[in-house]
Order: C-alpha cells, then structure tokens, then sequence
C-alpha cells in the first residue's frame, strides 16, 4: 500500500478509536464513505417505505384521534426518510441516484415493511415492535462515527419513543377489551413478533458488514447483541398485556442472564430481503407512482431556484 495512503488510514482509525466523530469534509477511507451511503441510505429508504403499510390505515383508524394520531406518526417517518437522505447526500451521492437505487432494486430496505397491515392491531403491534426493534437499534447509532449519521439518530429516536408508546397503547387497549379485540391483539402479535426479530439483521456468523462495520464504529452493537436486547425487554411488556409469547422455546437462562430463544425462519428471511415477500411489488410500484406524480414539484423548485439565484447573481452584481 502506498505509504501516505496507509498513514492517512492509520490516522482515521486513531480518530475512531478516540471516539471522535469524522464530519463530511474529513478524509475517509472509500470503502468508510461506500458502507456508509449503503446503510444509511438503506436506513432512510426504510423509514421512506415503512409509511406504506401504516398509510393504509389512516382512512380507516377507528376514530378521529387515532386518525390524528397515525397521520403524524407517518409525517414523521417521512421526515426522518429525509433527515437520513440529507446524512446520505453530505457523502457525496445525490438523492436521485439514491431514489434510483431504491426502485431498481439494488437497495434494499428493512424487510419488515413487505408484510400487509390487515387488522388495526396491526398498527398497535408495528409502533410497539418495529418502532422498538427500530430504537433498540438507533439508541446504539446515536454514537456511530459518522456525524451526520449521529446527530440524526438523536432527533429521530425522540420521535420513536413516542411512536413506540402510542403502538403500546393500542395493544393495552385491544389487551383489555373484548375477547375479539383481545384475540385481534394477539393474531397482531403472532404475526409481527418474528418479522421484528428479523429487523436486526442475519446472525453475527453470518453478517457481511458487521465486523468492519463494528472497526470503524459505524455500527456500536452486532445484530445478536441488540436482537437479545428487544427479546429481553419484550417479554414483560407481553406479559403486562396479558398475551400468549408467540415463541414457544423462549426459556430464561440465569447463566447468561438473558432469554434464549427458538430460531427465526432465515428462508422466510432471505426470500423477503431478495424482493420475494408478500407487499414487495406493490411498495416499490407505489413508490414509483408517488415520485412519478411528485415530478412537477420538483420541477417548480427547480425552476424556483434558478430564478432565485439569478437574482441573487444580478443583486450582487
Ligand atoms: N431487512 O451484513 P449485514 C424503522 C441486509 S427503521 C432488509 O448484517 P448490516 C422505523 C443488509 O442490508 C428500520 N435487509 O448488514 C420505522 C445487507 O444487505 P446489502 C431500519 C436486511 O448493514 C418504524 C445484508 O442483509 N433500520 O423501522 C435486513 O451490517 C415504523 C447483510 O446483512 C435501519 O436500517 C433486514 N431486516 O446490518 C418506520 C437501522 N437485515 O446492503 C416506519 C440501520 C440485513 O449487503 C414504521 N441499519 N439486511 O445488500 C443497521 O443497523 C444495519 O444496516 C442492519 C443490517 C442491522 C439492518
């Protein structure tokens, strides 16, 4: 390796390690700034689709609260699709290459998101588990290295608790009214709990990225570390509403202090991250309708901000 080249790597590693944070304008290595773009624009496309299966249910939440309620949950996802999208672009990759990326399929986006919301406990189990599974995960990235990417995470995981909370409140409510509404909490439970697992990713053996990933301190926890931690705080929160554990094997091991738990499905795993799942299709062809009827408000900011800047130009001149 070309020596200045291999001390400028030395030197960023040595700021890592001291915990310092590497901003935009810093050097960084090209494969830093690749995995960087891959996952955070990932991160962003997830928050950008994961509107899609909550959407659904806004013209039908059961009432205008819970109407009120979901619509700014969803508003809020989209601000931090764009807060991430923002975090991308300051490594140099424009939006629209992102946005490419996303409907061609070469990004993906969490798999979680590819399953259809059919019972409004649906949306009580997304906000408590994926918004969960989604803190457990974010917590841990308010200290990732890249600053941009840091400080984002420290703004959307406020908003996530709130989201996590008012996802709980459905489930308390479902949980203690009638055996339907108690039964339509639980089939939400069944149906959620493994697709939630599978938000932190394939295990540690099997993770491509983590292990550099975790080096250069863009992820601070592997996969298993924090898929152990939502399995542990998950339980009593089942508990509290009174519901069956959808994992039969689940068993307390005072040894290692945590629960153990039965394998997720990988198969069902690996067929929905390769574009194989039940709502794939209809979210990326959504997506596509959505940005494809956005063009004339691109096109006028455009056009605004030409208009601007040659007055700006003519001002000054
Ligand atoms: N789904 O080597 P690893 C939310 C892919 S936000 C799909 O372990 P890595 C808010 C992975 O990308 C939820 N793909 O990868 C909300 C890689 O593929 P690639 C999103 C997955 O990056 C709530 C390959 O498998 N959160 O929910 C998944 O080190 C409610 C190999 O895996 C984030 O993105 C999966 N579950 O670890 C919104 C957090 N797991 O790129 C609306 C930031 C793995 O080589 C409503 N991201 N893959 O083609 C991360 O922490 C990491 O990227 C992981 C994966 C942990 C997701």
């Amino acid at each position: 390796m070309n020596s200045s080249l291999n001390e400028l790597e030395q030197a960023f590693q040595a700021k890592i390690d001291a915990e310092q944070k590497i901003e935009p304008k810093d050097w960084m290595p090209a494969k830093y700034r690749q995995n960087l773009v891959r996952q955070v624009s990932q991160h962003g496309h997830s928050e950008v689709i994961g509107m899609q299966p909550e959407g659904n249910w806004i013209t039908r939440a059961p009432s205008l609260r819970r109407k009120a309620v979901l619509l700014a949950k969803v508003q809020d996802e989209a601000g931090h699709g764009l807060y991430l999208y923002s975090a991308t672009e300051t490594l140099g990759t424009p939006r629209a290459d992102l946005i490419e990326a996303l409907q061609t399929g070469k990004a993906k986006y969490a798999s979680i998101f590819n399953y259809p919301t059919q019972t409004w406990g649906d949306i009580g189990a997304i906000g408590w588990l994926v918004d969960g599974a989604a803190i457990c995960n974010q917590v841990s990235l308010q200290r990732t290295s890249y600053g941009p990417y840091a400080r984002s995470m420290i703004r959307i995981c406020k908003e996530e608790s709130f989201h996590q909370r008012q996802g709980y409140q459905i489930m308390v409510e479902l949980a203690k009214g009638t055996p339907e509404q108690k039964q339509m909490a639980q089939d939400s439970l069944n149906r959620f709990y493994w697709p939630a697992l599978m938000m932190f990713g394939p295990h540690d053996s099997k993770s491509a990225h983590s292990a550099q990933s975790m080096k250069w301190k863009i992820k601070r926890e592997t996969n298993d570390d924090l898929r152990q931690k939502f399995i542990d705080q998950t339980v009593p929160q089942i508990e509290f509403l009174g519901l069956e554990h959808p994992d039969k094997e689940l068993v307390w091991n005072e040894e290692r202090g945590h629960y153990d738990s039965g394998e997720i499905d990988w198969e069902e795993f690996n067929s929905v991250i390769n574009g194989n799942g039940h709502c794939n299709r209809q979210r990326i062809s959504h997506h596509v309708a959505a940005h494809e009827e956005g063009l004339w408000v691109r096109e006028a900011q455009h056009a605004y901000n030409v208009k601007m800047k040659a007055r700006r130009a003519s001002t000054a001149a």
